[in-house]
């Protein structure tokens, strides 16, 4: 279970670590896998000749493990506290991406500020306050990750600056090509704290977090991390402040005051 003051930081700060949420066994044999699967790529765990590229990312695997994983019960008491009992579908697995992130000094691409909260309409990708679809973006790390192992960087604080952009946009949302673009100056003066831990931790991020990827990597060895979502069964309403929950919470705050008042003002 979350304490009160790790409930507290994710509202504030956008994120929190459950450290050792994964036990180390099981996060070992997540990695085994993903060896196996990246060896059927031709990139070989006790071949270094063959980790060419700075960046390979593979569908996180199914069955096995990642369902030990992905079911971790610490994990899904974080998810009723954070989100609520009921309110996120649950999964026998991690789901996501992996991407595997090698010893490198080239920009390994895609790595620039963005938030994982788009939900597709038509053509167009959305971004709505109501976040529709998505409760949670979580990291799980499988290997160790240092600062020298290209952690994933976070902004602290900045879901709250993402709440108050999309709250003036309408319950539809908008579509954003750039995040330099939608976000005050302000947003990226804020502190980039490395999502940095020992395999097994999970860093808990809200949806509207602002987050990238970072390079060079000067580790020895390649950096295996999962990026799933965890899913939203309504959209947040926004009206209530005494029952939000609290990602719903952070968004109210960023927002200033719920949706109800700001139409009635
Ligand atoms: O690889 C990373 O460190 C971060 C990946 C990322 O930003 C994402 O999956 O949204």
């Amino acid at each position: 279970m979350l304490t009160e003051a790790e409930i507290e930081q994710f509202v504030t700060d956008g994120f929190v670590a459950i450290r050792g949420a994964v036990p180390k066994q099981v996060s070992a044999a997540c990695v085994d896998v993903v060896w196996a699967e990246l060896d059927q790529l031709g990139v070989g765990r006790e071949d270094p000749a063959t980790w060419t590229r700075p960046l390979v990312w593979i569908p996180c695997p199914e069955g096995g493990p990642f369902v030990e994983a992905g079911t971790a019960p610490e994990l899904w008491a974080a998810y009723d506290q954070l989100i609520g009992p009921g309110r996120w579908p649950p999964r026998q697995g991690v789901g996501g991406h992996i991407p595997v992130r090698f010893p490198a000094e080239v920009d390994p691409g895609y790595a620039g500020w963005h938030f994982d909260s788009g939900t597709p309409r038509g053509d167009k990708l959305l971004s709505s306050v109501h976040s529709p679809t998505r409760a949670l973006l979580s990291l799980f790390l499988f290997t160790d990750v240092g600062h020298d192992d290209s952690p994933t960087l976070l902004l602290r604080g900045s879901h709250m600056d993402v709440a108050a952009v999309l709250g003036g946009a309408g319950d539809e949302g908008l579509e954003w090509s750039s995040l330099e673009s939608l976000l005050p100056a302000a947003a990226f003066e804020r502190e980039v704290v490395p999502a940095t831990g020992a395999a097994g931790d999970v860093y808990l991020c809200h949806p509207f977090l602002v987050h990238r990827a970072s390079w060079p990597h000067r580790g020895r060895s390649p950096r295996i991390i999962a990026q799933p979502s965890v899913w939203l069964k309504e959209p947040y309403a926004l009206i209530d402040r005494e029952a939000a929950l609290p990602v719903e919470q952070a968004i109210l705050r960023g927002l200033g005051s719920p949706l109800s008042t700001r139409t009635a003002e």
